[in-house]
């Protein structure tokens, strides 16, 4: 089973869009392993956002993503990374295909709601900058033989 990292930024957080886009993530079968509200110090936005560094829109992006407080999570499931991914929708909300988070709830690429790893590499980097070990649960939930033809 796959982890991935998931974070519903500032803006998703300040109208009141947390419970329907975790309810998503939810209804399609994934695995809240771990959840917490947090405020994104300026540290740890350009660690986790390192690679735009130089770009025009970085410093935007750093001042976005610490002004209010966040919820990240992590999410297990088969292919989780992809599956969020697909969930979400493109970076730009304009061109996120319908029924996407980011086209239900987005219109601005500077205000695209909501943060998903872009691969498994990328899961693990971010998982470890935003939880600690103890902060990750395994657990089992008896749905889950419901949801994959492989369990029992
Ligand atoms: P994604 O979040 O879809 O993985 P990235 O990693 O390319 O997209 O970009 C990280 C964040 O930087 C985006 N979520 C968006 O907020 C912002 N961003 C990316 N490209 C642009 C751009 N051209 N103009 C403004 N903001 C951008």
């Amino acid at each position: 089973m796959e982890r991935t990292f998931v974070m519903v930024k500032p803006d998703g957080v300040q109208r009141g869009l947390v419970g329907e886009i975790i309810s998503r993530f939810e209804k399609r079968g994934l695995k809240i392993v771990g959840l917490k509200m947090m405020q994104v110090t300026r540290e740890l936005a350009e660690a986790h956002y390192g690679e735009h560094r130089g770009k025009p829109f970085f410093a935007p992006l750093v001042e976005y993503i610490t002004s209010g407080p966040v919820v990240a999570m992590v999410l297990e499931g088969k292919n989780a990374v992809s599956v969020v991914r697909e969930m979400m929708g493109a970076t730009d909300p304009q061109k996120a295909a319908p029924g996407t988070i980011r086209a239900a709830y987005g219109l601005d690429i500077g205000r695209n709601v909501i943060h998903g790893s872009d691969g498994e590499e990328s899961a693990r980097r971010e998982i470890a900058l935003f939880f600690g070990e103890g902060e990750l649960l395994s657990y089992r939930r008896d749905i889950d033989r419901w949801l994959y033809e492989e369990e029992r």
